[in-house]
This record gives C-alpha cells, sequence and structure tokens, in this order.
C-alpha cells in the first residue's frame, strides 16, 4: 500500500485505504443559524463522522462546486479554524482543504496534519514555499481553473493520459520548489474540468495513475457524475440518494489499494473498507 510521508503514526500504521470525512464548513452545508451555530454543528459533524469510522476529517472553509465564487482568506479562516482546533485537540487527524497557503500555515498551526489542495499548487504561488516549511502529507489533486471556470476547461486529448502528464508535470513543479516526492499524494479531480462522461475513464483505468508511483486519493462521493449516471425520466439522483453507488466507487478504489477516498457517509465507506480489507488479507494468507 503506497502512502505518504509525513502522516501521524495513527495513521501511518494503517495498512488499507483511508476514510476522509468531508466536512464542508459553507454557509449551505451548515446554515442552521448564525457562525457560532454553523462552527459548533460542523464540530459535531466532524465528530460523528470520526465515530462512524473516518480516519480524517477534511475541513475546507470554500466551495469548490462548479460556478461558486471565491471568498475572502478572512472568511476561510473563520470558517475553519475554530472547527479544526476543536477537532484536532480532542485527537482527531484532521486536513485542511484549501488552495491558500496562508490558509494553510494557520490550519497547520491549528493541528491539521495533511494539507489537500484541489489547485495541487497552481491558484497560489505561495503554496509551494509554504508546503518547503513543513513535513506533512500534500495531497495534490488535477486541476485546470477555478470553479468559475473549469467547465470550460474540458478540452482533453485523451483525459487520461492528460490527467496523468498534467499531474506529473505539477509533481515535478512541487520537487523542484524543494518538496520531497514522497510527502505527494495524486488526485485526478473527479468533477473538476471534467464533463460527466471524461470521469468514467479516468476511474476505470486508475493504473494508467497508479503507474506514477505515487498514492492516490479519490474524491467521488454524491458527485454529479453520479446523480446523471443513476437519472430516472431525466431527472438526476439527489444528492443524498448517491450512497449506493458511492460505495460500489469506494469498494473499488480500496480493492484497487488507492491510499484514500474522500467521503460524505464514513459509515458506509469504513464498512466497504473492511470488507475489501478482510478479503485482502484472506488472499495474502491463502
Ligand atoms: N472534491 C471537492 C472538494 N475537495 N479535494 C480532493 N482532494 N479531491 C476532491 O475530489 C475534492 C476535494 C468537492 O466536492 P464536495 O463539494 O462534495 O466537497
Amino acid at each position: 500500500m503506497l502512502k505518504p510521508s509525513g502522516l501521524p503514526d495513527s495513521l501511518a500504521k494503517l495498512n488499507r485505504t483511508l476514510v476522509m470525512g468531508v466536512l464542508n464548513v459553507t454557509p449551505d452545508s451548515f446554515s442552521d443559524g448564525g457562525k457560532f451555530g454553523a462552527t459548533e454543528t460542523a464540530i459535531a459533524h466532524g465528530k460523528q463522522m470520526y465515530a462512524d469510522g473516518a480516519d480524517v476529517i477534511d475541513v475546507g472553509g470554500e466551495s469548490t462546486r462548479p460556478g461558486a465564487e471565491r471568498i475572502s482568506v478572512d472568511e476561510e479562516l473563520s470558517r475553519v479554524i475554530p472547527v479544526i482546533e476543536k477537532l484536532a485537540s480532542n485527537g482527531i487527524p484532521v486536513s485542511i482543504d484549501t488552495m491558500r497557503a496562508q490558509v494553510a500555515q494557520k490550519a497547520v498551526e491549528a493541528g491539521a496534519c495533511i494539507i489537500n489542495d484541489v489547485s495541487g499548487g497552481k491558484a497560489d504561488p505561495d503554496m509551494f514555499k509554504f508546503l518547503t516549511t513543513v513535513e506533512l502529507p500534500y495531497i495534490m489533486m488535477h486541476w485546470r481553473g477555478h470553479s468559475t471556470e473549469m467547465m470550460n476547461l474540458t478540452n482533453y486529448e485523451d483525459v487520461v493520459t492528460d490527467v496523468c502528464d498534467e499531474l506529473q508535470a505539477q509533481a515535478n513543479a512541487a520537487v523542484s520548489a524543494g518538496i520531497s516526492i514522497s510527502r505527494l499524494v495524486l488526485d485526478p479531480g473527479i468533477g473538476f474540468a471534467k464533463t460527466t462522461e471524461q470521469n468514467w475513464p479516468i476511474l476505470a483505468q486508475l493504473d494508467v495513475l497508479q503507474d506514477l508511483g505515487l498514492p492516490l486519493l479519490i474524491g467521488a462521493s454524491r458527485k454529479k457524475f453520479l446523480g446523471e449516471l443513476l437519472a430516472k425520466d431525466g431527472q438526476p439522483r439527489e444528492m443524498d440518494d448517491r450512497e449506493a453507488a458511492t460505495t460500489a466507487l469506494t469498494t473499488l478504489m480500496a480493492a484497487q489499494s488507492v491510499w484514500a477516498v474522500r467521503v460524505h457517509d464514513a459509515k458506509s465507506a469504513s464498512d466497504a473498507v473492511k470488507v475489501v480489507s478482510r478479503i485482502m488479507q484472506e488472499q495474502i494468507n491463502g
């Protein structure tokens, strides 16, 4: 099982796919009241996902859904920092989902132990510089542009090879900036600058991405391409009714020894990973 260096011992020792629970601290996710209410609700949700079997809680303050507008650094910090502090002080491993070096730095100071950057270092010229000051794992996602423009950036000659080549180039840029390759995790960015149809060959040909020789993370949970696959009478399946499809993908990813899956329902994912790793153990032991 490939895994990045710099993980806390509790995660480094796990020889199975990790479950990363999605904690989006955005008004559309936790909108039942003022800021205090949103923070408290988010913390409770993070703790629940951990109790349900998540290994890491991925805290993000900025929506990256297609069309989403950017928020200020201060707004992003005010959403994520109190949540990270509280979860980390409860001994829960936290990753920070941000494209900003400044937010990543404050999140690490607050206790985050993994940096998850959907832009793979492309959105903030200071990100690689900051990363040279810490020794933590860095999730580098395939990214072509911000949410407002990414659906105009879906031209590929061959989506699988192009995504691999672009990730490889970005990994090379990180290494040139002084970041150890052993800390990198690659992510093809399901739904990011990809049409619905372009996500499927990436998932079907994961071996091509695996040939790059780095640990992988896949974030496919409840995404639009699943809603469209499950559409009925031309209506995409609702977001919160895409769980069985998400679990099917988690199972397939775990069977291919992907390092981590980023999911909304930690319990389903954790159960699926347990089944897969039990079967793998049986295969090894004969
Ligand atoms: N997807 C979203 C946000 N952050 N991070 C990584 N590494 N990979 C992803 O695929 C990813 C991510 C957007 O999904 P959401 O709106 O369901 O959180």
